[in-house]
């Protein structure tokens, strides 16, 4: 446009028209780009309660050599909310939200509920790295939970121990429902994998994983959580507000096998996993 600044009105308007005309069709290519991409990748989540195993689980998929890129959840975020300071020369401080949540869960939860789905939503958002669509293998992205078990296993939980209050819950259903729809086929799985193992089981490993935060959890709060994962993904009877999750493909893996050190049994999930794909 500056190179036109001597040009005469027609030439100059000429131009403008051109350059109206690039970047309108950039955009459009650019977005269905993304949308291509995003519908050949085959989207997935690994679920299941608290320390079943999932991270590992996922390490397992990310080395199995496969056109599989696997998204872990984001804790370390959780652990360190930047503070907003109100003066500019204050020095930047953190909170540890998952900690605070632990800690004092009727003031906390709903906060964190947010945080953690504003945080899942970011990621299920995030293009398909470019990776993924270079060969001709099949394309998957695995993301350690989602979404969905953020609402259907977590918050619902909270709500229904008095953590979240009706009111909280109310308001969160409202703008889940809403961030979901709005994003629409972005935010969609094809399929989830459930890591499922006894409450006990994920105790154990709960404590041999030694999180700080974690130390104060007891057995009936793993409870909790793995009869809503029963509910969701296997007696299907949690409500779901989603056409797409009515009816979405569930892999169950026995998670009460001791994964981590067997590879027989590593090579009976990956293969069960490829067969699921
Ligand atoms: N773990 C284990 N055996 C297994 C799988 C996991 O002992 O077959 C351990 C793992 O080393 C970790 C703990 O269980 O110390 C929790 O695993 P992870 O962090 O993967 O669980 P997540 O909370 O992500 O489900
Ligand atoms: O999950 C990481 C930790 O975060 C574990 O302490 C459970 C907690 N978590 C994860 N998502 C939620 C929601 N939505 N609400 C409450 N707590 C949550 P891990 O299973 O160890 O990978
Ligand atoms: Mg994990």
């Amino acid at each position: 446009l500056l190179c036109t600044a001597s040009l005469n009105v027609n030439t100059q308007l000429e131009s403008f028209m051109k350059l109206r005309r690039f970047l309108l069709h950039s955009r459009r290519h650019s977005s269905n780009q993304t949308m291509d991409a995003v519908t050949r990748v085959k989207r997935l989540s690994v679920e299941g309660n608290i320390a079943v195993g999932k991270s590992t689980f996922a390490r397992l998929l990310s080395n199995a050599g496969r056109n599989w890129e696997v998204t872990p959840e984001p804790v370390s975020k959780w652990q360190n909310v930047e503070e907003a300071t109100s003066q500019i020369t204050q020095p930047m401080l953190s909170s540890n939200l998952l900690q605070m949540m632990y800690q004092d869960p009727k003031r906390w939860s709903y906060t964190f509920q947010t945080f953690s789905c504003m945080s899942r939503m970011r990621t299920q958002l995030q293009p398909p790295p470019t990776r993924l669509l270079e060969t001709g293998d099949l394309a998957v992205q695995v993301y350690e939970r989602s979404v969905y078990s953020d609402r259907y296993v977590f918050a619902q939980n909270m709500f229904q121990l008095g953590c979240i209050n009706s009111t909280e819950w109310a308001v969160y259903q409202d703008w889940h429902s809403f961030l979901v729809e709005q994003f629409g086929p972005k935010v969609q799985l094809e399929g989830i994998i459930y890591l499922r193992a006894s409450p006990q089981t994920c105790m154990e490993r709960l404590r041999r994983r030694g999180r700080e935060e974690e130390q104060g959890i007891q057995l009936d709060y793993l409870e909790t959580l793995d009869k809503q994962h029963e509910h969701w993904l296997i007696n299907k009877s949690t409500k779901v507000h989603f056409d797409h999750l009515k009816n979405i493909p569930v892999l169950v893996l026995d998670g009460n096998l001791e994964f981590e050190s067997d590879s027989q049994i590593q090579t009976k999930f990956l293969t069960e996993v490829t067969n699921f794909i």
